[in-house]
């Protein structure tokens, strides 16, 4: 209690000096070891996961907020489990270290730069506790609400490999992937190349659609492009301040993030995907619908996932 205590006091005082009223915003994920899909086919996979789910919840905060963490091992893992936030500032040693099965810790910290982050497990051996699923993304919304032009929809995605044994670090340490999936899920969004897909990100022309991107690797680079179209605006780890315009491609390595804004003038169909083409071709393709009858509902509040 008194180290949680401390903590807060020292993030209070972080927030203090950025003249903030800081919010106190608890996040409660639990990492869970279980069967999931991970293809349109519902072909199942031993996954390591954060709430059951690859990618986990979406946590999305406000700069300046103060997040108490607290990450809950369940008890019927087999392993132990920790919580890396790439939007944290902390002790890695006291922070991020792992908690065994049935255990809980928590920590706080203060959310002071705004962005698209990736959170992941980081024990031992992390190349494997992230390829089997433990990964997710938290938002930092900027405090200035009109640091981002406004986006008329929001949509996550999480690029990762698929090893096609679970248990075999060392296929993962020598890159032998056999797919590139986003959100968990080979062509989980693109019923061009696998007619069982059933789901698709959908928008309105002239709607500015922003994409929180995050590259949860664990090896390979991403040159994420949006073919039939054209980033409107490129934001390197999210934060409004960093601003790129115009651009066909922009590369997301291993454990990075980024936003992309994207507005169509017409009907029809972009397909994002990552163009180094092995990647893309073995599913890293999803297909942005843009429709005057797009979903009112996609796109918002808790559906910037597809699930
Ligand atoms: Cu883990």
């Amino acid at each position: 209690m008194k180290k949680v205590t401390l903590a807060l006091t020292a993030a209070a005082l972080a927030m203090a000096a950025l003249g903030v009223q800081a919010k106190t915003v608890k996040v409660t994920l639990t990492a869970k070891e279980v069967e999931l899909p991970i293809d349109n086919k519902g072909t199942m996979y031993r996954a390591w996961t954060y709430d059951g789910q690859v990618p986990g919840p979406i946590v999305r905060v406000k700069e300046g907020d103060i997040v108490e963490f607290t990450l809950v091992n369940d008890k019927s893992s087999k392993n132990s489990h920790s919580t890396d936030f790439h939007a944290a500032r902390v002790d890695v040693v006291k922070e991020f270290d792992s908690i065994k099965p049935g255990e809980s810790k928590k920590y706080t910290f203060a959310a002071t730069s705004p962005g698209t982050f990736f959170y992941h497990c980081g024990s031992d051996p992390m190349i494997q506790h992230i390829a089997r699923g433990m990964y997710g993304v938290i938002i930092v919304d900027p405090k200035d609400e009109n640091a981002f032009p406004k986006a008329d929809r929001e949509y996550v995605l999480v690029q990762s490999e698929l090893y096609q044994n679970p248990d075999n670090q060392a296929d993962m340490m020598a890159n032998k992937w056999t797919n590139i999936m986003f959100n968990g899920g080979i062509f989980k969004y693109d019923p061009v190349h696998d007619p069982a897909a059933t789901r698709v990100l959908q928008a309105k022309p002239g709607e500015r659609v922003r994409i929180h991107f995050v590259n949860a690797g664990v090896n390979e680079f991403s040159s994420f492009h949006p073919i039939a179209g054209i980033w409107d605006r490129v934001y390197p780890s999210g934060n409004p301040k960093n601003v790129l315009y115009g651009l066909q491609s922009f590369v997301v390595g291993p454990g990075d993030g980024a936003a992309f804004d994207i507005i169509s003038p017409v009907e029809g169909a972009n397909a994002l995907v990552d163009h180094s083409m092995h990647h893309a071709l073995t599913g890293a393709i999803a297909i942005l619908q843009f429709s005057n009858d797009a979903d009112p509902k996609a796109g918002k509040g808790d559906n910037i996932i597809v699930r």
